[in-house]
């Protein structure tokens, strides 16, 4: 019997569903970092095993109220991958396991629920996790709830069997080699934009985009054109840094991420440019994939 079934990855900023997708896909697909709202599209990654399929949807951290067109694109797209779903993966961080925001929401779905505690590693208070656990079973009527570590790979494969046990019986939709069906320009530019929620402070990394312009894949070496967008010209000031030295910086980080992906030498070639406001702007958001056409 093959089983194949699409998850929702779903939750918090910061409660660590990014990391949980990488462990799960022994591979680092999607960007994570402990800055809140890195994720901003649904990406999907695909976990292959003989008798299953499972094509997850990572999808940016709930928030309540949008300050940006864009962030209401991110939640539009969380809510395309729940209708989507055979089953819903509600990540929570373990150190704060509050849920009374997706009581409402998963009223919703019919789906099954499998509710995941992430960040084991950092729960001191094995007492009242365990009773989180069962107020969790109880309100939402599933048993399918574990206490897990993304970071250091902690019950991520009881995770895994649950899933597998709640997914449909189903021929695999894709190939068994591929593990996301994302291109390698958007993966790479989310590596750029990776390297820049690590370099930069404040405001910078929430005001970029990052977009790959010309991608040459030769034999030896993959050459690789990107632009990072900003807000305004006193942003692309802070991303040059003096004499260059921040995007040289930013460079440097950044290709070794991408060799370190494609397993080849690669050469980057990062330019700055200044989109006002984009962040608000629907042709902009619809341009850079945020938004359907
Ligand atoms: N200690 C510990 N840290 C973790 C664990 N899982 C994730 N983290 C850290 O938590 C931070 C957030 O992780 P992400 O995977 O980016 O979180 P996310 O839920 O995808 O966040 P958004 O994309 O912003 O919604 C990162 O610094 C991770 O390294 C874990 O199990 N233990
Ligand atoms: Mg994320």
């Amino acid at each position: 019997m093959f089983k194949s079934g699409f998850i929702a990855i779903v939750g918090l900023p910061n409660a660590g569903k990014s990391t949980l997708l990488n462990a799960i896909l022994k591979e680092d697909l999607v960007i994570t970092n402990p800055k809140a709202q890195t994720t901003r599209h649904r990406i999907k990654g695909i976990l292959n095993g003989e008798n299953h399929q499972l094509i997850f949807s990572d999808t940016p951290g709930i928030i309540e109220e949008s300050a940006y067109k864009l962030q209401e694109a991110m939640m539009g797209s969380v809510n395309e991958s729940l209708e989507d779903a055979d089953v819903v993966l509600l990540v929570l961080d373990g150190q704060y396991p509050k849920f009374d925001l997706f009581v409402e929401r998963m009223k919703k779905t019919t789906c099954p629920l499998v509710v995941v505690l992430n960040k084991a590693d950092l729960v001191e208070n094995q007492d009242s996790i365990e009773a989180h656990m069962e107020s969790i079973k109880n309100t939402f009527n599933t048993d399918h709830v574990f206490l897990a570590s993304a970071k250091e790979g902690f019950n991520i494969e009881t995770v895994v069997a649950s899933l597998v046990l709640l997914s449909p019986e189903h021929p695999a939709f894709y190939d068994k080699e591929t593990i996301s069906d994302e291109s390698v320009r958007f993966l790479v530019s989310e590596m750029i934009r990776e390297q820049i929620l690590n370099l930069f402070k404040k405001e910078i990394p929430y005001s970029v985009e990052v977009s790959v312009t010309n991608y040459n894949e030769k034999e030896t070496i993959d050459e690789i054109y990107a632009t990072v967008f900003v807000e305004r010209e006193s942003q692309k000031g802070i991303l040059l840094g003096k004499g260059g030295s921040a995007i040289k910086a930013l460079g440097i980080a950044s290709r070794k991420r991408i060799e370190a992906f494609v397993h080849k030498k690669v050469f980057l070639s990062l330019t700055v440019k200044v989109k006002k406001d984009w962040r608000s702007d629907e042709q902009q958001l619809r341009y850079f994939g945020y938004l359907k056409k």
